[in-house]
């Protein structure tokens, strides 16, 4: 559990599925740099932001190396933790395999699975949202491999050239796929809407918040607690705010933040 107190005139964002790297060096150094005048924007009123996984096309901690790219994304994340901004990290399935670097270099705290997050009366449960609820069978196989202390270990002793080469060979062809099929909306048969419900069973929330897929919704949980997927800064730009009362999705132009059209909500968008 995550506690914070609303500070006066602050707010508290959220966002995912960034994916830099993808899907090659120039169109991720766009969404970079977009990404980046984002953070500029909100910092001067953000208290807290939560970054909800896939922020990495793919990532691994190596011992002594750091993978090459994205300098500006951490030397900005570097310069607004330093000037009092907090940042966390949530891992996403193409970068669960950061341990020490964030949290010692950055000062960012990584978290592998779906926290509660107490912001003033607010009860909300956010993470990045793969692998929760029923189905998706063959990633939960993969993601236990992927766990694995001893498949970690030898991934990090391979020769970073050659695991860095194997990484960005498979996740390319993955996420590429899956963007030419086009992403589904499943509506109330979504896997996350599933485990929401579910959990809500249990622990009641106000508000459930995940990326992954890519997607921007608004769900019903009941009549109280509503799911909100953040979508995504692939196709999107959309995120999430809270200001203490309720949670928002909003949209990056590049220049400036809007609500996005209504339609947006319980409907698949388009994703270009
Ligand atoms: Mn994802």
């Amino acid at each position: 559990m995550i506690a914070l107190s609303p500070l006066p005139d602050k707010k508290i964002y959220f966002a995912s599925d960034l994916h830099l790297g993808f899907p090659n060096d120039e169109a991720s150094l766009v969404r970079e740099k977009n990404f980046i005048a984002w953070l500029d924007h909100i910092k001067e009123d953000a208290q807290h932001i939560f970054l909800l996984g896939d922020i990495f096309d793919f990532w691994f901690d190596y011992k002594y190396v750091v993978p090459r790219g994205f300098i500006r994304f951490q030397g900005k994340l570097a310069e607004l933790v330093d000037s009092g901004v907090p940042i966390t990290f949530f891992t996403g399935n193409h970068d669960m395999w950061m341990f020490d670097y964030f949290p010692e270099q950055l000062n960012i705290p990584v978290y592998y699975k779906p926290v509660e997050l107490q912001y003033g009366n607010l009860k909300m449960l956010i993470g990045h949202g793969d692998g929760l609820g029923p189905g998706d069978h063959s990633y939960k196989f993969l993601k236990k491999i992927f766990t694995n202390p001893l498949c970690q270990w030898l991934f990090g002793v391979l020769n970073p050239n050659i695991g860095m080469w194997i990484a960005h060979t498979w996740s390319k062809g993955k996420k590429h796929k899956k963007m030419n099929k086009g992403l589904k909306y499943f509506g109330e048969n979504e896997y996350i809407y599933q485990f929401c419900k579910e959990y809500h069973a249990k622990s009641l929330c106000d508000f459930y918040l995940f990326g992954h897929r890519h997607i921007p919704y608004l769900l019903q949980v009941d009549e109280q607690s509503q799911y909100l997927n953040i979508g995504d800064w692939v196709a999107h730009s959309t995120f999430a705010v809270c200001d203490g009362n309720t949670v928002k999705l909003k949209e990056w132009t590049g220049k400036e933040i809007i609500s996005p059209a209504p339609e947006t909500y319980d409907h698949p968008v388009s994703t270009k």
